[in-house]
């Protein structure tokens, strides 16, 4: 199927299409707010933390542009075993894509409001990438049904590690940092919201086919929009406000600003 086609299709399913078109609109109402929000701010730490946290919309702007306009759309033929086997899914293989570059983004806000040292950061992003790149392996897999379930174990696997982080590692980091109480809020709404991910891929089209496409869109540009505009609001409302917790914090980073 062309480009074209595939843009045909989508712009054919109104629900789908919603789906794309109410988070470009989020996204770019929320770009506007966050840069308003941070115009006062100084500390270095915080500045960091505003500009990761822009990338979020940033890069939603993009990942929703490709998926509206049909090129970061597929219909793949699904393999033999699963519930369509045979036939042509419409599959939205640009959102794991961009989910490697926004949720990376994610994590570098929350890790820097923890007082993360450079290893926890470093790990708990490189394991994020690798859970998005094989999210992408696992849906872009035509060959085997059981192979893309052996992909999505992979993924879930480096899932298993980021939620480690954020549970264990860093909820100890950010008592010693002072800033347990906006981390945990945020710590909560992640991984509640994150486990909604690999749940609504299992029963989307790319799993067992329980749910329609555009309702397993639906579902993901809902959860988007709390995990990343809500999270994002709520983030820099608390920073923009506590600058100097954020400044004087006791982080295994060291000093974000260098010797100044
Ligand atoms: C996949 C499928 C394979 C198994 C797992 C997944 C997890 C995805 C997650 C995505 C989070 C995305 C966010 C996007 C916001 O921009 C790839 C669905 C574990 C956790 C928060």
């Amino acid at each position: 199927m062309t480009q074209t086609e595939v843009y045909r299709e989508i712009r054919a399913d109104q629900l789908l299409n919603l789906s794309f078109w109410a988070n470009i609109a989020l996204a770019g109402l929320s770009i506007l707010l966050f840069v308003y929000m941070g115009r006062n701010v100084e500390d270095p730490r915080s500045q960091l933390i505003f500009v990761a946290t822009l990338m979020v919309p940033l890069v939603s702007i993009s990942s929703y542009l490709g998926l509206a306009s049909g090129l970061t759309v597929s219909f793949l033929e699904m393999p033999a075993g699963h519930p369509l086997a045979g036939e042509e899914v419409l599959t939205m293989w640009g959102r794991y894509l961009t989910w490697a570059l926004s949720t990376p983004m994610i994590l570098l806000a929350l890790g820097l409001l923890a007082g993360s040292n450079l290893t926890k950061l470093f790990t708990v992003i490189v394991m994020d990438i690798g859970m998005c790149v094989t999210g992408l392996a696992a849906a872009l897999t035509t060959s085997s049904y059981a192979l893309r379930w052996f992909w999505y174990a992979i993924s879930c696997a480096f899932f298993a590690v980021v939620l480690y982080v954020l549970l264990v590692e860093w909820s100890a980091d950010a008592e010693v940092a002072g800033t347990a109480d906006i981390f945990d809020t945020l710590k909560i709404l992640t991984v509640v919201l994150w486990l909604g991910y690999p749940i609504f891929w299992a029963l989307g089209a790319e799993g067992f086919a329980v749910l329609d496409v555009a309702y397993t869109s639906w579902a993901y540009s809902a959860m988007d929009i709390v995990a990343k505009y809500v999270f994002a609001f709520l983030l820099l409302r608390w920073v923009a406000s506590n600058e100097r917790t954020v400044s004087d914090m006791a982080s295994g980073l060291g000093s974000v600003g260098g010797t100044t």
